[in-house]
């Protein structure tokens, strides 16, 4: 079957409300046409992100209740760390209320007191660029030159160039280099899958000069699936092995478990080096919390154990990938344009290719993000120069990004192939409209991570 069905059946049900064009053409001006302003509740379809939005089974919820809400060495951490171990193999394992305190700590720890230290990355997602940058480095995207081809047919367009790295590791020297990082999946060039081959090369290069390799682990087993179906050898291996083998080449993690973890809250750092884990631990407690609960309940921790369990499982996987592969086939069918191949957990409009009359300059991508919330009560995401156009600190001048993209991001387990259908028919009828959409401009900014919180107002 081209599309496997979902491996699971509906137990509860949470209803939906459907508004009116009408209504929804005010709840925009609101919002200030930024999608994050709009109340959930005037949602139809959420797209918004795959972070913290999955549903949870009944197996993780029997697990809730078997939450140890001790403060100090709760059950559910040794078992929350007995499965992070056995999939991801690090030693220490320190708990986070979701990633971005997993690259704070980190980052405010490696980066602290030294000036011009750069992190390379294939590309750094917005949180993880923004803690880098915060904290004194520079954050250098290094992916292929096929990322930036939308249309370019590759297997693991995620994967990171090793001239450009090496190239880097020439100019500034290694010990300019705290760590590198590889993101799997690569969420802002579309949700491309890293090879096994590209990890293991990475590391191999970066140890060279002794740089540890660290991994933003949000969507391993999306990335783990890939691999087993797109690179000679893995077929037969299981998505834990393929998932250990990822991970015995580098030094460290940092995870969201709102993503793969399939839970709605938490995250965690791991590593193999003592040192840092001890400092970074000192650390969690000023800010976090304790080591054994880092900002989670204990039912936190325990849904997070079963949910990394399940994510590896082979037919959860397969549906989970090709529900989000049949959108974009649906889309690609009737001609508008996307990234691709498909990614793991969304498809991304083109949006440099849907406008191209709307320029980069007036954000093409919120555009067509108020058009489909407008148009069909659809929340996507800009993944473009809202997220990501800043000022060059030499020239001043304005950096765009290669591309203009808007997610359409698949929370897990919750919606309904024919609700997919619903997304799809709508966005060909705006695609087939399309001259009538227009540019935005900003009315308010704020100085980091702009993007959650700005307002906009259309140009015509
Ligand atoms: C997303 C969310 C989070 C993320 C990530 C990677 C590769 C770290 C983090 C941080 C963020 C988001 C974006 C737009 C709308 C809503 C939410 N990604 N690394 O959807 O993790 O959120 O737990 O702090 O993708 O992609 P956390």
């Amino acid at each position: 079957m081209k599309y496997p069905p979902e491996p699971f059946r509906i137990k509860t049900v949470e209803p939906i409300a459907r508004t009116t064009d009408y209504e929804r053409i005010g709840i925009i001006q609101d919002a200030g046409y930024n999608v994050f302003n709009i109340p959930a509740a005037k949602i139809y379809i959420d797209l918004l992100t795959d972070s913290g939005t999955s549903a949870m089974s009944d197996n993780q919820w029997a697990g809730m209740m078997r939450g140890d809400e001790s403060y100090a060495g709760s059950k559910n951490y040794f078992n929350f760390e007995k499965v992070v171990n056995r999939i991801f193999g690090f030693k220490h394992v320190i708990p986070t209320h979701q990633g971005r305190v997993a690259e704070n700590l980190l980052f405010s720890t490696i980066l602290k007191d030294t000036k011009g230290l750069v992190i390379p990355n294939n590309n750094h997602f917005d949180t993880t660029r923004a803690n880098v940058e915060y904290n004194g480095g520079q954050a250098l995207d290094l992916v292929v030159d096929i990322a930036k081809d939308t249309q370019a047919i590759a297997d693991f367009k995620g994967n990171i160039d090793l001239k450009k790295l090496q190239a880097l590791i020439d100019r500034v020297g290694p010990e300019r280099i705290p760590i590198g990082m590889l993101t799997v999946t690569n969420n802002s060039g579309g949700g491309q899958p890293v090879s096994m081959a590209n990890i293991r090369e990475t590391a191999a290069l970066l140890h060279k000069f002794d740089i540890p390799f660290f991994i933003d682990a949000c969507r391993f087993a999306e990335n783990a699936y890939f691999i087993k179906m797109r690179e000679a050898g893995y077929r037969d291996k299981s998505i834990l092995d393929i998932a250990r083998e990822m991970f015995s080449y580098a030094d460290g993690c940092t995870m969201s478990a709102k993503k793969d973890g399939l839970v709605n809250m938490g995250g965690f750092f791991a590593t193999n080096n003592d040192e840092l884990a001890q400092q970074i631990t000192n650390r969690l407690i000023l800010i976090e919390g304790f080591p054994t609960y880092g900002g989670l309940a204990g039912r936190d921790m325990e849904a997070i154990a079963r949910g990394l369990e399940e994510v590896l499982e082979e037919d959860y996987l397969a549906y989970r990938i090709s529900q989000v592969e049949e959108l974009g086939d649906r889309l690609i069918d009737a001609g508008v344009p996307i990234l691709r191949p498909t990614g793991g957990h969304a498809v991304y409009l083109d949006a440099k290719n849907f406008l191209p009359h709307v320029p980069q300059s007036q954000f093409p991508g919120i555009a067509l993000t108020v058009s489909l919330y407008t148009h069909a009560g659809i929340r996507a995401v800009e993944i473009g120069s809202l997220m990501f156009a800043h000022e060059d600190s030499e020239t001043g001048e304005v950096v765009y990004p290669d591309l203009e993209l808007v997610r359409l991001a698949i929370p897990r387990r919750v919606y309904t192939n024919s609700q997919m259908q619903y997304v799809a028919e709508n966005i060909i009828e705006l695609y087939q409209d399309r001259e009538n959409i227009g540019g935005y401009s900003i009315e308010y900014q704020a100085p980091v991570l702009r993007h959650f919180t700005a307002r906009m107002k259309p140009l015509a």
